[in-house]
């Protein structure tokens, strides 16, 4: 059975973007491969982060992967900085990285702007930390949106570049995009991505925004003024977001919602695209807060980084073994 490794940050209530981009993918895999989930708190910290609300995050995080169905006897659900191994790894794989390599990634080059002299090197160092996560599992496929296509790039060449060095240890993943929903934009400015720190909370739909909100932040989403529905992401970047958002809920093209919608307003469209909204979010969010109230959470995660650490241990004893860095 192949392996897949995917991982969300714990930096804020996830977002229908994490959902349609990542999260939904999962529970499609877990029946047909080994699948490692990660709450990536050590990623999460690379901005500063409110004690009390990572905390809270983490575990708010880890009820919604259960609650939008994915099955603990199935997968291995843990918490990044529970597996050691992580940080282990991710120095080892900074000393394969070039800083030329850092300096060209443009969610470094996003996430830093703005902060002059205050640059966490976190920030800056975070991609071979991620190469870490995938490679300690003998990842085959990691399933994640567009945003990290490039981290991917990079750590196949990271992979690559240590097997080379120190003979063959890594298997050499692949990223493994989601069909539709793959890049949810934002509602206030849909050339950008949607992202759950976003700080204005307009900009995205959480997964536990309730009705009345997410029908707010759909009605008041950017749009342009010609009030046709058609899909033109040049020039009507903010209803095409919506559409791909509708395409994604009900599995319509993006041709037959042109139709459907043909001569109908904004309004009646943004409609449609609330009800979608709501019908999906409303059965996890009602599963949500049964895994929030229980013990069964903290169990699962307790197993979780056990059994990923079982596996993870191996990793680290055959490339410190591989790098001689082992005196036996
Ligand atoms: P942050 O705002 O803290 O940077 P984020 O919302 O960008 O977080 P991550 O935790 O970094 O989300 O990403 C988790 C997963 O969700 C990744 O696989 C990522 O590619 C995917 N993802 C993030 N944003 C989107 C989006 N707007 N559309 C589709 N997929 C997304
Ligand atoms: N970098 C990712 C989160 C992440 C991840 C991973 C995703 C950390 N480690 C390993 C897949 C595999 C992000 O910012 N979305």
């Amino acid at each position: 059975m192949k392996t897949i490794f995917s991982g969300i940050q714990p930096s804020g209530v996830i977002t229908l973007g994490n959902y349609l981009g990542a999260l939904r993918q999962f529970v499609q895999l877990q029946d047909e491969y080994n699948c490692y989930f990660c709450i990536v708190n050590q990623h999460a910290i690379t901005v500063p982060q409110d004690p009390q609300k990572l905390k809270e995050n983490t575990r708010s995080l880890a009820a919604l992967y259960l609650a939008v169905g994915l099955d603990p006897a199935k997968i291995t659900l843990f918490v990044q900085s529970e597996v050691p191994a992580h940080t282990k790894l991710g120095w080892i794989m900074q000393c394969t990285t070039y800083v030329g390599e850092m300096e060209r990634m443009t969610q470094y080059k996003d996430k830093s702007q703005g902060r002059n002299e205050s640059i966490p090197l976190g920030l800056l160092a975070y991609p071979p930390l991620m190469a870490a996560d995938i490679l300690l599992y003998d990842t085959h496929f990691v399933p994640v949106g567009e945003d990290q296509k490039q981290h991917l790039e990079l750590t196949r060449d990271l992979a690559q570049r240590f097997n080379n060095r120190y003979g063959e240890t890594f298997v050499i993943p692949e990223v493994r995009i989601a069909e539709s929903g793959a890049r949810v934009m934002s509602l206030q400015e849909p050339t950008k991505k949607m992202s759950k720190s976003d700080p204005n909370t307009a900009s995205f739909v959480s997964l536990l925004d309730s009705e009345k909100d997410i029908v707010k932040k759909i009605k008041r989403s950017q749009t342009d003024s010609d009030n046709q529905v058609r899909y033109d992401k040049e020039n009507k970047p903010g209803i095409s977001n919506l559409m791909s958002i509708y395409s994604a809920l009900t599995g319509k093209t993006i041709e037959q919602i042109e139709i459907e919608f043909d001569g109908q307003g904004y309004g009646q469209f943004k409609g449609a695209v609330a009800d979608a909204v709501v019908a999906t979010l409303a059965p996890i969010q009602e599963k949500y807060e049964k895994y929030l109230a229980s013990d069964e959470l903290d169990k699962i995660l307790d197993e979780g980084a056990r059994k990923a650490s079982e596996v993870a241990n191996k990793m680290m004893d055959k490339v410190e073994r591989a790098m001689g860095m082992q005196r036996g």
